[in-house]
């Protein structure tokens, strides 16, 4: 059983160990076909295929940054965020993960730290030290740390921010720099969106104003009055990726930082899991049109048309058999532990589910970028 731990919490040798396991996983051979460069990088082409549809230009050669072309910028429809499926999708992709670095590092309780970020919200401190993630890169490169520059961690498969394609083969950063999104999410933010007793409802999606707690989570809907446009989970991907950087394209498992970003985020499923009554998942049933939804519906992992194999070899997983993250092999340090409840804050809106009028579908391109793209698409229509 491996223990999650806050990587706050971490002593030096468990920030190096993990930092060698992510490493050794960099340097395993892929599992996909036609492959990618490592086994890391399925990780990182199993997000982009979730996001994108693409085409491999010569399925003889492995997948890399020559090796891919855009069909469409924005999967539709979505297999992994704006549904349902975003929660137990990314536990699947975590769960996966944490069993490649248990293998590698021959640790079989190795766990993925999360990066509690409603706390720990100083850019000098971790996860951003240099024995761990490395730091800020200013909208451009990260200068230290083992993640740093090509030779140290390069990006095999990577897509560049704005124009779909090939991106940059090394690591960028932008800390706070996107407009609007220069804050990181707070306890009392945590605090409300754990609040929402409701999973998912039609609209299913990532209507603006539907209120639920997978919406508030992925950060689509945000409460009135707040400061900022996106919360939660989009707002981490935007604050550490700035304007430029490698965590807001398709391709953000890159960033090693995805890893301990989701895991806090796929706590926060367990906590709310804690806290309210349930359904912890829904729809029960499949939604006409939107395959991988359904709580017994198994979820979509890859395109058969660019690979002839999964990515792992366990049977497409269920959001119902994902629910309870302990039978998955693994506890999170907070289990059992009461959250800590912001009592200054107005939970507004907490517990009601409004979905106003159907707005207007603005065409706005801003660094959101891919958190926006399938908005203004939608209203190109
Ligand atoms: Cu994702």
């Amino acid at each position: 059983m491996a223990v999650r731990k806050s990587a706050s919490t971490l002593t030096p040798g468990e920030r190096a160990a993990y930092v060698t396991a992510v490493k050794q996983l960099k340097a395993a051979p892929s599992k996909f076909t036609p492959p990618t460069t490592s086994r890391y990088d399925d990780y990182v082409y199993v997000h982009m295929q979730a996001m994108l549809v693409i085409k491999v230009n010569d399925p003889s050669k492995p997948v890399d940054n020559t090796n891919w072309t855009e069909v469409s910028s924005m999967r539709m429809p979505m297999w992994a965020h704006r549904c349902p499926a975003f929660l137990p999708w990314h536990r699947e992709l975590l769960r996966n993960f944490e069993k490649d670095l248990q293998t590698v590092s021959g640790n079989p309780t190795l766990g993925i730290p999360y990066w509690d970020w409603s706390v720990d919200q100083n850019p000098g401190s971790i996860p951003w030290t240099n024995d761990f993630m490395g730091g800020d890169g200013h909208d451009g490169p990260v200068t230290a740390g083992p993640f740093a520059g090509s030779t140290n961690w390069k990006l095999n498969l990577s897509e560049d921010n704005d124009n779909g394609g090939p991106g940059l083969d090394h690591l960028t950063r932008g800390f706070g720099l996107a407009p609007g999104f220069n804050r990181l999410p707070t306890p009392a933010e945590v605090t409300a969106t754990t609040a929402v007793a409701i999973y998912d409802q039609s609209t299913w999606d990532d209507h603006e104003g539907s209120a639920t707690f997978r919406n508030e989570l992925e950060g689509w809907y945000v409460p009135p009055g707040s400061t900022v446009k996106d919360g939660m989970h989009n707002l981490v991907h935007l604050w550490v990726g700035g304007n430029t950087g490698a965590m807001l394209p398709s391709s953000s498992p890159n960033d090693p930082v995805f890893f301990l970003h989701h895991c806090n985020i796929d706590r926060l499923w367990a906590v709310w899991q804690s806290l309210q009554a349930g359904p912890h998942y829904a729809p029960p049933a499949p939604l006409p049109g939107e395959p991988g939804q359904g709580l017994n519906e198994a979820m979509i992992f890859y395109d058969p048309a660019v690979s002839t194999t999964p990515p792992w070899s366990d049977p497409p997983a269920t959001p119902a058999q994902v629910i309870d993250h302990r039978a998955l092999g693994y506890t999170y340090d907070t289990d059992g532990r009461a959250p800590a409840i912001n009592t200054t804050f107005p939970a507004i809106g907490a517990n009601t589910l409004t979905i106003g009028p159907l707005i207007s579908r603005q065409l706005t391109i801003t660094p959101r970028d891919r958190f926006k793209r399938r908005l203004s698409e939608l209203s190109e229509e």
